[in-house]
């Protein structure tokens, strides 16, 4: 809520309080404790960032589970005024603009305006912004409404929070969100109690549910304060475990196995595995056990799209998917160096907060300007800071770089400054246009140059924001299985780059992969569960990925 304030104070051009209420947004974002606790232990305040107003702003959220001043800044513009902010190139000001100048109010009419060639007259405005908005239209057509993954979950667990929170124990997220799909059209929650109404109730409560949309005895769908909707659903205790499967999805794998369960004169639903009368209940509590009564192994939700996992299944062949456990440091991070946030001590004792045993510290190269890349001599520096730095924390921290691949194919340092490295990452950061031919020659010449380790986010697209560059992936990945290169798992939650389809073919040519989650800060480490639910949804086990190896087998494989 505190980031719905800033959104609009940026339209109301307060950028003061905007600046303010980000800054408390983060800071909230950033405890390990629940806001609720610490107003009730009376410590709001010690909190950096939040003075005297936020305060009391966040006292009556708490309180009432909204913001009087909220509701009066929502309605100072139509809903669909801030919905022209996701488009990448409108910010604030510019869809105020179109409000005001033009009266648009909403994305549609802000289409027909550009198609119509009113936006470039506007000062500020040309025909180039104009396309650029068109384009920037197309792409949020073409992933409709979904959000991203990371923003899903994030959204997820505080309603399944909220619920338990209201003392119901059996609460779980289903849907493609407990699939790790890259994008998600709603918001699933499932509950299983025998009290229904009671967890409706709970549900509705939920203080950024502002619409009820329908509302019944096992399923009720809400809209959150930003457009998303959220379906729960409540069955018996009994039959979480069968329901749980059943709107997990997908709904290609649900047809699967109903007809498997069809086949052995059972009967699959929602509520349970019955008798082919469907009259006795064979099992519905555990998911597990309706695997089991079919006779596969359990599938991990991110396999279940028909893609082989069910065929697998019934020959006891499922992959063992790599876990968090597995991962045994993070290979891409920035710091304060380069475009980073904390410096290379705070990372690296994040690292080690997370339980790693080694980290790899990669800021940008010298072309990189945008990112404050690093030339050669700071590089130099920064090495030797890092040495002493794992001397003095006694902690394996190995000195990379993320190399630009220039647009001819080339490293962006010299040679004998790559060698000092304990590895490269090279990504492409510029010159994303090229033909796929070119595009595919510019990487491979890079690989070819036998100072780079790892591919860093292949394909370079941004969900919802920016299109896969045209590139040759096969061809990539045949010259990268030559010269023992790895694939990059980005789990940047724009990236997740490779995807899915990525991994899979990876581990079929039997190339290694990393998942790395190419922090900006000590907080972005945490989305290596982004990149690991990308590589399940892979099929990749802990074999195929080069930091599932302990240190210092891991700098060896570096280094050969
Ligand atoms: P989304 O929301 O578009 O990202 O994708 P899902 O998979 O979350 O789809 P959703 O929210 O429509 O439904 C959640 C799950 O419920 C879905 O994965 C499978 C199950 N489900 C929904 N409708 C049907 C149906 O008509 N038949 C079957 N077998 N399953 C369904
Ligand atoms: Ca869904
Ligand atoms: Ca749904
Ligand atoms: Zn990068």
């Amino acid at each position: 809520m505190l980031h719905e304030f800033a959104d609009l104070m940026d339209m109301h051009g307060d950028i003061f309080r905007r600046n303010a209420y980000r800054r408390a947004a983060r800071s909230i974002e950033a405890l390990d404790q629940s806001i609720e606790e610490i107003i009730r232990e009376g410590r709001l305040r010690q909190i950096p960032g939040i003075g005297e107003g936020i305060a009391s702003i966040l006292m009556e959220i708490v309180e009432s589970g909204t913001s009087k001043e909220l509701e009066r800044l929502r309605r100072t513009f139509p809903p669909g005024v801030a919905e022209m902010m996701r488009i990448p190139d409108v910010g604030p000001r510019s869809a105020v603009k179109f409000y005001h100048e033009l009266g648009i109010t909403n994305l549609e009419e802000l289409k027909d305006a550009a198609e119509d060639g009113r936006i470039r007259k506007l000062s500020g405005f040309g025909e180039r912004s104009e396309a650029n908005i068109l384009r920037g239209i197309r792409l949020i057509e073409q992933q409709g409404s979904r959000m991203l993954l990371s923003d899903a979950l994030s959204k997820g667990s505080a309603i399944v929070e909220h619920i338990r929170s209201y003392g119901f124990p059996l609460v779980s997220v289903a849907g493609s969100m407990r699939r790790m799909m890259e994008t998600i059209g709603d918001v699933d929650i499932l509950v299983g109690t025998s009290h229904s109404v009671d967890a409706m109730e709970a549900f509705i409560a939920f203080p950024n549910a502002v619409d009820i949309i329908v509302r019944g005895e096992s399923k009720t769908s809400v809209r959150l304060s930003d457009g998303t909707q959220a379906d729960m659903r409540v069955v018996p205790e009994i039959s979480h475990g069968a329901a749980l499967q059943y709107f997990t999805g997908s709904k290609e794998h649900n047809v699967k196995l109903r007809r498997i369960a069809i086949n052995k004169g059972l009967r699959l639903n929602e509520y349970g595995l019955f008798d082919s009368a469907g009259v006795n209940l064979v099992a519905g509590l555990k998911e597990d056990e309706i695997y089991r009564l079919l006779d596969l192994q359990p599938i991990p939700p991110e396999l279940r799209e028909d893609r082989g996992e069910i065929e697998a299944a019934a020959r006891n062949q499922l992959p063992r998917l790599v876990t968090q456990r597995d991962i045994r440091g993070d290979l891409h991070v920035h710091t304060i160096l380069s475009d980073g946030h904390d410096t290379m001590r705070e990372m690296a004792m994040a690292a080690m907060k997370r339980g790693y045993d080694y980290v790899g510290l990669t800021d940008h190269s010298a072309s990189l300007r945008i990112a404050n890349g690093l030339d050669v001599d700071e590089l130099l520096t920064s090495l030797e800071q890092a040495r002493q730095l794992s001397n003095e924390l006694n902690f394996p921290i190995m000195r990379g770089a993320e190399v630009d691949i220039l647009e001819d194919g080339t490293l962006d340092y010299p040679d004998e400054v790559l060698d000092q490295l304990d590895y490269v990452i090279a990504s492409v950061h510029s010159r994303f246009k090229m033909s796929i031919d070119q595009m595919t020659e510019r990487i491979i010449y890079a690989i070819k140059s036998g100072k780079m380790q790892i591919l860093g986010h292949p394909t370079g697209r941004l969900l919802g924001r920016r299109e896969a560059y045209a590139i040759d992936l096969d061809a990539v990945m045949e010259e990268a299985a030559r010269h023992g290169v790895a694939m990059e798992v980005n789990g940047f939650p724009e990236r997740l780059d490779l995807n899915d389809m990525g991994c899979r073919r990876a581990k079929e040519k039997g190339i290694m992969v990393v998942l790395n989650t190419d922090a900006h800060s000590e907080e972005g480490l945490d989305n290596m569960h982004l990149a690991i639910g990308t590589a399940r949804r892979g099929w990749l086990e802990p074999e195929n990925i080069l930091n599932c190896l302990p240190y210092p087998d891991i700098k060896d494989a570096l280094a050969r």
